[in-house]
């Protein structure tokens, strides 16, 4: 009996089924964003401004990728070292613009072909941002919230073009793109009109939104935030903002788990949200005090995320994206790890016992309910895990730390510190 024959058995005893687990896991899409490969810089002109306030990205590892066929060489490897089928997660300013100088307000579909035909060749979804940082116009802080009609208007055009190239990429990958609008809209200190700011934005999502695309091709989320660097006093897209408006307005919300206090329990909002919305994007993160920007790791949050998913029976209504840019590490090693941490949870969650857990808890078993709950410790979870990476033909995860570092020495050193 192999290991995995044993783990096998060893999971059926309390009710759960090793090789459903690893089938469902291996079909699940996580939606891998474009920005690890180069800290947050994109494509536009050299000699756009790449400064302007919005994201900060710190860290200065060598090896940052300096086009787009350098991100695509670097997810390629990517995708060689995570198992499973995924989604490309692109920001409005990575297309390809052909050097010149294209406002983001004048971004066409055709910009972003270079990225449907290479994600075509690899199988993979497209999901889709608009870009509202890193420009003159986002530098006071505001963007679609803004009390100057100039940029407000500006930004308003940026967002229609997006939801135009989110159906055209849905269209052309026959396969439904989530547009995901996040603004940093907010401001460092004491604001006097938050409801003046909060009043604009909610006037300027009903004009974006006013035309109607096919939810075939293409889907609207919107991104709620606590507080960021620069609104650490005032964001106008809160949670309540955001909770409100989706539900009201029939769209997608999106919940980033780096997006809170530090102390909140994301997984504990997916049921209450769930009840009331058909479908939810989760940004998987991992947030340190004031940044939530940092590479995932099987830490405890991730973890109750995952078996909320689960035990909602959400897995499939709910969007999984990931939202990470770590500049101080090797970045192919913080997607591959980042990927692979989160797969874990979704694996612990799946080999769980919901159903007898539940029933325990119904019958008022409480002290047989945790106990169980604390037994699946001890279970060979690594088994059914190696044997999920097997069925993908993915080496193990210290084969996977040696395939990483080659690539750096390879390729990655070679790029410079630029
Ligand atoms: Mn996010």
């Amino acid at each position: 009996m192999s290991q995995y024959e044993r783990a096998l058995e060893a999971y059926k005893v309390i009710g759960v089924d090793t090789e459903q687990a690893i089938s469902v896991l291996s079909q699940l899409p996580i939606s891998i964003h474009c920005w690890q490969a180069d800290d947050v810089g994109g494509f536009e002109s050299p000699d756009a401004v790449l400064s302007g306030g919005g994201i900060q990205v710190t860290g200065n590892y060598p090896g940052k990728a300096r086009s787009i066929k350098e991100v695509q060489q670097d997810l390629e490897k990517v995708l060689t070292l995570v198992p499973g089928t995924h989604r490309l997660n692109l920001h409005a300013s990575y297309g390809d613009f052909g050097g010149k100088k294209v406002e983001r307000d004048e971004i066409e579909p055709h910009h972003f072909d270079v990225w449907i035909n290479w994600a075509k060749k690899h199988h993979l979804g497209i999901d889709f941002n608009g870009t509202f940082f890193s420009h003159p116009y986002a530098a006071d802080g505001y963007t679609i919230a803004s009390k100057d009609p100039v940029i407000r208007a500006f930004w308003i055009r940026h967002a229609k073009r997006c939801r135009e190239i989110a159906a055209y990429i849905g269209k052309e990958m026959n396969s439904t793109c989530i547009l995901n609008t996040w603004i940093p809209d907010g401001a460092k200190d004491i604001t006097f009109d938050k409801m003046g700011y909060r009043k604009i934005l909610k006037e300027s999502l009903d004009e974006i939104f006013e035309i109607e695309y096919s939810p075939v091709y293409m889907k609207d989320a919107v991104e709620t935030k606590l507080f960021g660097i620069g609104s650490e006093s005032f964001v106008v897209g809160s949670h309540e903002f955001y909770m409100n408006y989706a539900i009201r307005n029939n769209k997608m919300l999106c919940i980033d788990m780096g997006h809170f206090h530090i102390d909140e329990d994301i997984s504990d909002k997916l049921s209450s949200l769930l009840l009331f919305d058909d479908e939810l994007l989760l940004h998987i993160s991992r947030p340190i005090h004031w940044d939530s920007d940092h590479m995932v790791v099987l830490n405890d949050k991730v973890k109750e995320v995952a078996r909320e998913l689960v035990r909602s029976g959400a897995l499939h209504t709910v969007h999984l994206g990931l939202d990470f840019f770590d500049a101080s590490i090797n970045r192919i090693g913080a997607y591959v790890t980042g990927i692979r941490s989160f797969q874990k949870a979704l694996l612990l969650a799946l080999l769980e016992p919901t159903a007898r857990l539940r029933k325990f808890e119904q019958d008022g078993r409480g002290f047989e309910k945790i106990a169980l709950f604390e037994a699946l410790s001890t279970l060979p979870f690594s088994d059914v895990y190696d044997e999920f990476l097997l069925r993908n033909k993915r080496e193990d995860d210290f084969s996977t730390i040696k395939r990483v570092i080659e690539y750096e020495e390879k390729e990655l050193s070679k790029r410079g510190n630029t």
